[in-house]
């Protein structure tokens, strides 16, 4: 005696044995095995994350947290994270993907990190990981001081028959932030008498008044 199903085994669930006509249940059996395996890749939660940080955030500052899902279960689906990209600046703790200020950072410096988070899951024969990108751009706060560089400390010999608007000297001062925070105006303050003046924009100093030793 044969036994077949009658309708065909359509979609492999059932199989039947031929001599025996014992009916087995195969998708079952099949499922059961796939679970056991580690099938599910990570998934972050986005693939890029963008931070604006401002450049004076403090040390040890929690700034995002990045995450990602594993479909699989148990070790199979425990997910560790590590920062790839070597930075002193940013550090991500392994088990929250919480990613931490870890140096001061510096607009001036250094205004954007292209960051690589790699997430594994903890399967100890075949794990799966997957890589997010973090972008932190720095955000510029006033906090450099003008340097007037050389002309700091200028001295200058001015002959007493010079003509009044006669240019003495420039003053050049840089302060490398951005905006009005990085702007340069002049003026004099002190110890002139009226006998100079300096552009407000330009720092260029002239003489204003007779000079008279
Ligand atoms: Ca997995
Ligand atoms: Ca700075
Ligand atoms: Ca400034
Ligand atoms: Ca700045």
């Amino acid at each position: 005696m044969v036994y077949a199903l009658s309708k065909g085994s359509v979609d492999s669930v059932f199989k039947i044995g031929l001599e025996s006509g014992v009916l087995e249940v195969v998708a079952e059996l099949d499922r059961e095995r796939r679970s056991k395996l580690n099938d599910n890749a990570l998934v972050f939660s986005q693939s890029i994350y963008n931070l604006n940080l401002l450049e004076n955030v403090n040390n040890g500052t929690s700034v995002a947290q990045v995450t990602a899902v594993d479909k699989d279960s148990g070790l199979k689906a425990k997910v560790t994270y590590k920062l790839v990209t070597n930075v002193e600046e940013f550090t991500v703790d392994r088990d929250t993907g919480i990613i931490y200020v870890a140096k001061s950072l510096d607009r001036e410096r250094r205004d954007l990190y292209d960051l690589r988070v790699r997430a594994w899951d903890n399967d100890p024969e075949n794990p799966f990981s997957s890589l997010a990108r973090v972008l932190i751009t720095v955000i510029d706060i006033n906090d450099c001081p003008l340097d007037f560089g050389i002309s700091n400390n200028l001295k200058l010999d001015v002959p007493e028959d010079l003509p009044r608007g006669a240019i003495l000297a420039t003053l050049q001062a840089t302060d490398q932030d951005m905006g009005v925070g990085g702007q340069v105006t002049y003026s004099l303050i002190s110890g002139h008498d009226n006998a100079f003046r300096i552009d407000q924009e330009t720092g260029v100093v002239r003489l204003a008044g007779d000079l008279d030793f």
